[in-house]
């Protein structure tokens, strides 16, 4: 590997820890960590995030809660951690400093394509009690509307022949079938995902794949929090720079993080409270909180800043009037839509989150966070909006988020350029902008029509369909700085 000043580098891994410096030696003795986790998804956010918690809590308090990682898609990763020895860095980057650390959690690697059989047998490995999940909110193959699963032919194939499983309700029915074969004892499934109440949806997926849901089996509802980017090529020479070795599965972090989880596991867990996670009975109130107060800012910025032709989200926020926007959206749509966690406000709850969003360093791409908005769009702005109607509001900001990526569905910038429709429903949203001439009226009637995204009690809205419209015809007429230089704050 070629080093900053072109000299070679060695790689990270065991053999290697001893160069790197003391502080950022991982907490716990890698390699030695017996196995109690299996997490799928082996993307930056499960290694910013459950791994560096699980890390702290087994050097806090102990346990036998090493994680095996499975890549249920891509090889790449499985193959750089696995020539580290499962050592990977996780720098957080705020304006002020950069700290890095290298993290010991991993105890395993598999990638589930190549070797679905191992994954199985994990499932029906009585030393694994937990199983965590990052695999993304379209991977879980349910209407994001209804939450019901979607029955196409690959899930149809994966519950019911024996072909190796490649979705991911097809891993979890066959693994859950494989412990309750090996009688392995509870277990609990673990959402880490930013679903609405995900310990209910992932408990529903499951019920529905196999009709019912196995005894011994929890599903703890999560609320996760960290704002990882996509690892670019700075995140690595970052790392390099400061751990001396190379290290291909770094990735870069905020400072900040949280995880509130329902305390249903009924075979244990890691003492992750240690770890300054939140161990609590009811969690679905911070679930909505970050849901609506962060995640559906964060797509408003998206969504908006990528029209405005915007690559950050950072610099989104700077974009004149955006603040003073993202605040009433926040004041007047989110806060009054549902009750908070005791003591919190969700107006200084928001303003952290802008703070957060401001933060220089981070690079987080607009373009990332717009990915999948069919996905995203209920459980971010629509159950706002739904709970706002039905208390008799206008809620005029989150109809500003709703218009943003109908445009942004449209494929243009506002200076014309071309912009990526990354989502799993292209195809169905290209379908239905096809034949509406780009008209306002007739993209919010054609769009409403994705029932998969808008409830019937949205899409028959008149007053949401007015409002969504004449946003629509704003952003067409003067682009989002025109359109949000008319906003008071
Ligand atoms: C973001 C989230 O990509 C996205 O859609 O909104 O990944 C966000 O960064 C995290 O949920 C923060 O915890």
């Amino acid at each position: 590997m070629e080093g900053l000043g072109g000299s070679v580098t060695l790689r990270l891994s065991l053999g290697t820890l001893r160069q790197i410096p003391v502080e950022a030696r991982p907490r716990v003795r890698p390699g030695t960590v017996p196995a109690g986790i299996l997490h799928l998804g082996l993307g930056a956010f499960h290694r910013a995030h459950q791994a560096v918690y699980t890390e702290d809590a087994m050097a806090e308090a102990g346990g036998d809660w090493g994680i095996v990682a499975v890549a249920p898609r891509r090889a790449e990763l499985v193959d750089v951690l696995t020539a580290q020895d499962r050592l990977f860095s996780v720098t957080s980057l705020s304006g002020e400093s950069a700290q890095i650390r290298v993290v010991g959690s991993l105890a395993g690697v598999r990638h589930a394509p190549s070797d679905p059989g191992a994954v199985v047998g994990l499932f029906a490995d009585p030393a694994i009690r937990v199983v965590t999940l990052t695999v993304t909110e379209k991977a879980y193959r349910m209407d994001p509307a209804s939450g019901r699963l979607i029955t196409d032919e690959e899930v149809m194939a994966d519950l019911t022949t024996d072909r190796p499983p490649r979705t991911v309700p097809g891993l979890l029915v066959r693994g859950l079938l494989a412990r309750a074969r090996a009688d392995a004892g509870p277990i609990a499934l673990v959402s880490c995902d930013n679903l609405p109440t995900n310990g209910k949806r992932l408990r529903g997926l499951v019920e529905q794949a196999l009709g019912e849901v196995p005894d011994g089996v929890s599903f703890p509802g999560t609320m996760v929090d960290r704002i990882v980017p996509a690892t670019t090529e700075e995140t690595l020479a970052r790392a390099r720079a400061a751990l001396g070795v190379t290290d291909l599965a770094a990735v870069a972090a905020e400072p900040y993080r949280q995880w509130v989880i329902e305390d249903v596991f009924p075979a244990g867990r890691p003492a992750w409270e240690r770890a300054g996670a939140v161990l609590t009975r009811d969690v679905e109130p911070w679930e909505r909180l970050k849901l609506r107060a962060l995640n559906g800012v964060h797509s408003a910025l998206a969504y908006l800043g990528a029209l405005a032709g915007c690559r950050t989200i950072a610099a989104a926020l700077r974009l004149p009037g955006m603040r003073p926007m993202l605040e009433r959206f926040i004041a007047e749509d989110i806060a009054p839509s549902f009750t908070p966690p005791p003591g919190v406000s969700v107006v200084e709850y928001g303003q952290s989150v802008l703070e957060r969003f401001a933060n220089p360093v981070i690079e987080h791409r607009t373009l990332q966070v717009a990915m999948d908005g069919s996905q995203k769009l209920p459980q971010r702005v629509l159950h706002t909006l739904m709970d706002r109607r039905s208390a008799g509001a206008e809620p005029r900001w989150g109809a500003l988020v709703v218009a943003a990526w109908m445009r942004f569905a449209g494929g243009r910038a506002d200076d014309g350029r071309a912009l990526p429709l990354d989502d799993p429903l292209a195809g169905a949203i290209r379908a239905a902008l096809a034949g509406t001439g780009g008209k306002p009226a007739e993209v919010v009637a054609a769009l409403f029509g994705l029932e998969s995204v808008f409830p019937a009690e949205i899409a028959g809205d008149v007053v949401m369909r007015d409002l969504v419209e004449e946003w629509l015809t704003a952003l067409d007429r003067h682009g989002v700085a025109g359109t949000l230089a008319t906003v008071e704050g």
